[in-house]
């Protein structure tokens, strides 16, 4: 498949159409009814939840978010093929992934809201908190493969970074290490087509993303990131050869975001409604209900029953999120270190008598 789909000849490997129909069997993953149909209620969730952040935040009742909207199927492909010992080593746009590695959204939540606690995973194993200086996390992701090599261990890591973010020092020295080292990390870029309010046009002059895989000597395939049976397969090759072959893997995804960079940010101001329309054609969920659909596996009216109980538990993971508690300032500085060292006690010092003075005013 690496072979057939080398990105120096800059085809894009895709499965399924945008309708839902298979149109290249040969490379259909392996996967069963039962496992597609229970992939497209985890995506279902995490676009509820998703949307529902955005609005919880509308209502001032959450800092800030990144949505996933229009990206659910990268997260649903990497799904399948998650084990409990895997590593996965996120930026900050992956809901579906972290969902899948046991993470809950009460958790996500309070993250979002400012808590320390939102990143302490009690489910999730080997999940590694929210990473928002971009491309940093990936060197992160080397350092664990070569940390699973070293000890002879039976894990791989999977490591998410944005389109923006190859453009970073980072993503190359991550890039070569793991490719010198031949450690088992599995590299993906949700390529969704902005760098905040910048094309990836003007991000590289380079043909594709995967391409820059190229110069370091590993495999890389680029592939329809809004086709959940593509992403699957590619999921399933890429983690056989960081597994068994201690190769790592570069997996470029296109997709595009729906909904804004973040709550931040007001995406009208810089792309098309003809450009969104085209990509609303090729949404992820509507081909995976497409295909669910023409084989009798789902109806309107089970979406719309399941979208209600969806709705339903993500408001009970926010509530308690909300009633969580006072915000101990102490968390803050306590997070990181066993034991606070004297430099970050007196910044703790220093903002407790800020605080102080600032009741007093
Ligand atoms: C090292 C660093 N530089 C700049 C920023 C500010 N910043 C936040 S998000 C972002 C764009 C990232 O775009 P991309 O990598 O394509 O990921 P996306 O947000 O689209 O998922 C930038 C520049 C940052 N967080 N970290």
């Amino acid at each position: 498949m690496f072979k057939e789909y080398d990105p120096l000849k800059n085809k894009l490997f895709s499965v399924m159409d945008k309708d839902g129909t298979i149109t290249n069997e040969k490379w259909m993953p392996e996967i069963s009814d039962e496992q597609s149909l229970q992939a497209y209620k985890d995506m279902m969730f995490a676009r509820k939840a998703d949307l529902m952040t955005v609005s919880y935040q509308r209502q001032g009742r959450i800092y800030t978010y990144p949505p996933n909207y229009g990206q659910e199927a990268i997260a649903g492909g990497i799904a399948q093929v998650l084990r409990d010992d895997d590593w996965v080593v996120p930026a900050y746009r992956e809901l579906g992934v972290w969902l899948a590695k046991g993470a809950t959204l009460k958790e996500v939540f309070l993250y979002f809201m400012g808590y320390e606690d939102g990143s302490k995973f009690e489910n999730a194993k080997h999940l590694l908190p929210v990473s928002v200086p971009i491309a940093s996390q990936l060197l992160h992701a080397t350092g664990i493969g070569y940390e699973i090599k070293y000890h002879k261990k039976d894990e791989v890591v999977y490591t998410f970074v944005g389109d923006g973010g190859t453009s970073e020092g980072d993503f190359h020295e991550a890039l070569n290490f793991a490719s010198v080292w031949k450690v088992p990390v599995v590299f993906i870029i949700q390529n969704n087509q902005y760098a905040i309010s910048f094309n990836v046009k003007n991000q590289t002059s380079s043909q594709n993303l995967a391409v820059k895989s190229v110069a370091y000597g590993l495999k890389s395939i680029q592939v329809d990131g809004n086709d959940f049976f593509a992403m699957t397969k590619v999921a399933q090759e890429a983690s056989k050869l960081a597994r068994e072959k201690q190769e790592p893997v570069l997996v470029e995804a296109l997709t595009y975001r729906k909904g804004a960079h973040t709550t931040s940010d007001d995406p009208s101001k810089y792309r098309t409604k003809e450009e969104e329309q085209e990509w609303e054609e090729k949404d992820p969920m509507k081909r995976m209900k497409g295909y669910l659909q023409a084989k009798d596996l789902w109806d309107d009216k089970q979406e719309e029953e399941l979208d209600g109980q969806y709705k339903k538990e993500v408001e009970r993971q926010f509530e308690e999120a909300e009633n969580y508690g006072e915000y101990p300032l102490e968390d803050v500085f306590q997070y990181h270190y066993a034991e606070m060292p004297d430099v970050l006690k007196k910044q703790m010092y220093a903002h407790q008598k800020y605080l102080k003075w600032k009741e007093g005013q």
